[in-house]
Formats: structure tokens, C-alpha cells, sequence
């Protein structure tokens, strides 16, 4: 099959027009994994939608071939965002491509290397605030509202649409939509997303519906703790927020599925990222691993007992996008002389 993106797959679900310019990396279709370990481990059939192989690193980039195309189509010149990492990377290659100026606005010290690498490479304007996410999307929401800038965060309706279309997919391979679906939840867009996509695939081709089950960080988990957050914490610096701006949408979701939304400590976190990387041979950064944690959390406290199908599990983030949390904080190489003796003693024969 010729992949041509997701706008050009899935465009009879999606509000473009023949005048919608199209900007693409032929983004989506990404690998849906089947994870031996964790199947066994939980006895459903776990499957993992490794969305960091789109051509950004993670799943923002579904959203941003809608949200880039509709601001093309518009003529807008500049594109604004706040982020935690992957929204800004994700806005600086699709503007790049389109021509357009992007703005970005960061908490300084708290993104993943590899994004704000990113985001300069792509040469947006980077922004780091003294402050957190919520403090930026507050000012960027501000400046977007009055200024002849488009906001291309979550609250942006074509970022939800594009992002929908992960569902899609999954319903595609599997032929129906599986029983339970685990994502992590940051600013809560894409449990938003995914949802709906369940939802419309549904209306139109009887794909049935998934249980949402959405994981946060403890530390930074306003929804499940029922109040905002005003320093929210976590080693997962993707899903540091404290004030989700999709929170009632993220809950509808939760409600209407009869699903959950729950949270996992960083150690619950950075334990799934090892299994991830150690037992099934995928590596992602920490957020992503959220939804794993989540599911381990549940399958520990019997959730799963006498449940049959299929547990869907998103992986936001490619693991690339961090290298300096397992380097500083998981493993490194040992050094020794270039003797055949010494690393023959290394291994040990
Ligand atoms: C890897 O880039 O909010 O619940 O500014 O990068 O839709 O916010 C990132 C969020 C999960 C949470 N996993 O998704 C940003 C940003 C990863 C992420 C989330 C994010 P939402």
C-alpha cells in the first residue's frame, strides 16, 4: 500500500477541503506491536501503538499535518505553542515546511534534550519561560487571542482531528477496536482524540468501543486528584501539567467509555520504561511509558481478571527524544583496556 500521510488516508473523516494545502511528512501508519511479554504477563493480548516513529519522534505530528495544513490554508505566517517538548518539535518541522514562523514558548529546564534540539534545528523561535507549562499555555493562549498568530496546541479543534486517526488505525488492523485502550494523559488532547476517533469509526463502520483507561503522573495528576496542580513534578517531563486544557473532555471520555483515568509514580513509570526496552524490545521516553505502568498497576490489582481481547497501549515518544534519563539515571557502558584478557574478564569466559 502507498502510505501518503494520514490527511490523504483518512480525508473523507477529516475537515479538508480541496483548497486544504496539504503539509505532510507522511506522518501515521505507524507500527501496531504485539507484546508477547506483557500478554502473557496479563493474559489479554496486549498491543503496543508505537506512535514515536512518526517523522517528528511522537504522536504530536498527527495533529500538526491538520493543524499546519488548516493554518496554509488560512495563510496564516506564524504558528504559536506551548510545550512540554514534542508539541514544539512537532511545530517547527510542519512550519518549517509550510513557510511559516513558529513560536514556541518552553519551561526552561524541564524539556527533553532531544526536543528542544529539535526545535532549534527547525529554527523556531524558542522561548524558554521561567515557569511551567500552564504558566505558558496561559501567555500563549493570551498573545494567540490577540495577535494574528494561530495557536496550534491541543486546544486547536484540527489538532484533536488529526489526532483521531490513530484510532482509525487500530481499528483497521484489528478489524474491530479492542476491548481496553491505556494512554497517558498530559493536556489530555489525546485521550480527547482517540475517543473521538473510536467514536466516529464506530457511527460508520460498527468498529465497536474500547474502555479508555488514561494514565498521569502522581505527582502532576489535577484529574484524578479532582483540583489544578500548581507545581506539578515528574521525571516525565512530557506530562508535567498540572492543568489539562482538554481536562472535561478528557473526562467525558472516561465516563461515556466507562473507563478510568488513574495515575503511576516515577518509579511505577520508569519501571515499564525498562520492560518496555528490556522485554519487548521498544524504547520510548518515560510519559509514554505511563500507559504501560498503568495497565501494570491495574493487572496488580486484579482489573483485568476474567476480561477477554485485546488491551491497546499508545507509546507516545520515542525513547531518542531523552537519552540523558538513561544515561544519567539507568545505565552506562563499562570502560576497560583494549586487551583480548580484559574483555574476555568482562564477559566472562
Ligand atoms: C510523549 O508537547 O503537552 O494528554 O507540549 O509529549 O495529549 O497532552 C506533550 C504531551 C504524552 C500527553 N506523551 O498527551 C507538549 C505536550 C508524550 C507527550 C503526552 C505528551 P496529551
Amino acid at each position: 500500500m502507498k502510505w501518503e500521510g494520514l490527511i490523504a488516508q483518512y480525508r473523507d473523516f477529516l475537515p479538508v477541503t480541496d483548497k486544504t494545502p496539504v503539509i505532510t511528512l507522511r506522518e501515521g501508519n505507524t507500527p501496531f506491536i504485539h507484546a508477547p511479554f506483557l500478554s502473557q504477563k496479563i493474559g489479554l493480548d496486549v498491543y503496543l501503538k508505537h506512535e514515536g516513529t512518526n517523522p517528528t519522534g511522537s504522536f504530536k505530528d498527527r495533529g500538526m499535518t491538520m493543524a499546519i495544513s488548516k493554518a496554509a490554508e488560512k495563510k496564516a505566517v506564524a504558528v504559536m505553542c506551548a510545550s512540554t517538548g514534542n508539541t514544539s518539535a512537532s511545530a517547527a518541522a510542519y512550519a518549517a515546511r509550510a513557510k511559516m514562523k513558529c513560536i514556541v514558548l518552553i519551561p526552561d529546564g524541564n524539556i527533553a534534550l532531544g526536543k528542544l534540539a529539535q526545535a532549534m534545528i527547525h529554527s523556531a523561535h524558542v522561548i524558554a519561560i521561567r515557569g511551567n507549562f500552564d504558566e505558558a499555555l496561559t501567555l500563549v493562549k493570551d498573545i494567540t487571542s490577540k495577535y494574528p498568530i494561530e495557536l496550534v496546541n491541543s486546544l486547536n479543534p484540527f489538532r484533536i482531528e488529526g489526532q483521531k486517526t490513530a484510532a482509525f488505525e487500530i481499528c483497521d488492523f484489528l478489524q474491530h477496536a479492542p476491548t481496553f485502550h491505556a494512554i497517558p494523559v498530559g493536556n489530555a488532547g489525546n485521550i480527547t482524540a482517540y475517543w473521538k476517533g473510536y467514536k466516529e469509526y464506530h457511527q460508520i463502520k460498527k468498529t465497536g468501543l474500547p474502555r479508555m483507561l488514561g494514565f498521569q503522573a502522581a505527582k502532576s495528576a489535577p484529574i484524578v486528584d479532582g483540583h489544578i496542580i500548581d507545581k506539578p513534578e515528574t521525571i516525565a517531563t512530557a506530562i508535567r501539567i498540572g492543568n489539562p486544557a482538554s481536562w472535561k473532555s478528557a473526562e467525558a471520555a472516561r465516563d461515556e467509555s466507562q473507563g478510568l483515568i488513574d495515575k503511576v509514580t516515577d518509579e511505577e513509570i520508569l519501571d515499564a520504561y525498562k520492560l518496555l526496552a528490556q522485554k519487548e524490545g521498544v524504547f520510548v521516553e518515560p510519559a509514554s511509558a505511563a500507559s504501560v505502568a498503568g495497565v501494570l498497576k491495574l493487572h496488580n490489582a486484579n482489573f483485568f481478571h476474567g476480561q477477554k481481547g485485546s488491551i491497546v497501549c499508545t507509546l507516545t515518544g520515542h525513547g531518542l527524544k531523552d537519552p540523558n534519563l538513561v544515561i544519567n539515571n539507568i545505565a552506562q557502558p563499562v570502560v576497560v583496556e583494549p586487551t583480548l584478557q580484559s574483555i574476555l574478564k568482562e564477559i566472562g569466559i
